[in-house]
């Protein structure tokens, strides 16, 4: 209409985009504790003791491991977890996240 020439015509949406997915990985270096890694495992990504363990050693032989895969704002939150608990820990633990 006359009046409304510039009103914004929104196209209903019914698609849902599936979220894009984000592996979270742990790098291995020769300083951080294992026992260290072992709790950020299984406080960070919620890994049973026995998970974490053997993710921590999978790094620790492998130089890299998975610790999940997330959305990326949750992958985003784990990294900087990750990375907050090391530097106040003073440990060069490197975590890191790459699209699946
Ligand atoms: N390599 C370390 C050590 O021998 C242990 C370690 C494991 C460090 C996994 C980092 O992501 C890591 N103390």
């Amino acid at each position: 209409g006359s009046k409304n020439d510039t009103a914004t015509i929104t196209k209903p949406k019914t698609k849902s985009k599936r979220p894009s997915l984000y592996r979270v990985l742990l790098l291995n270096d020769d300083y951080t504790p294992m026992e260290f890694v072992v709790l950020v495992l299984q406080d960070v990504f919620n890994k049973t003791r026995e998970e974490a363990m053997r993710i921590m050693l999978h790094v620790h032989n492998q130089g890299v491991g998975e610790c999940g895969v997330y959305p990326f704002e949750v992958a985003e939150t784990k990294v900087t977890r990750v990375m907050d608990a090391a530097r106040k820990n003073q440990h060069p633990l490197q975590c890191v996240m790459e699209k699946q």
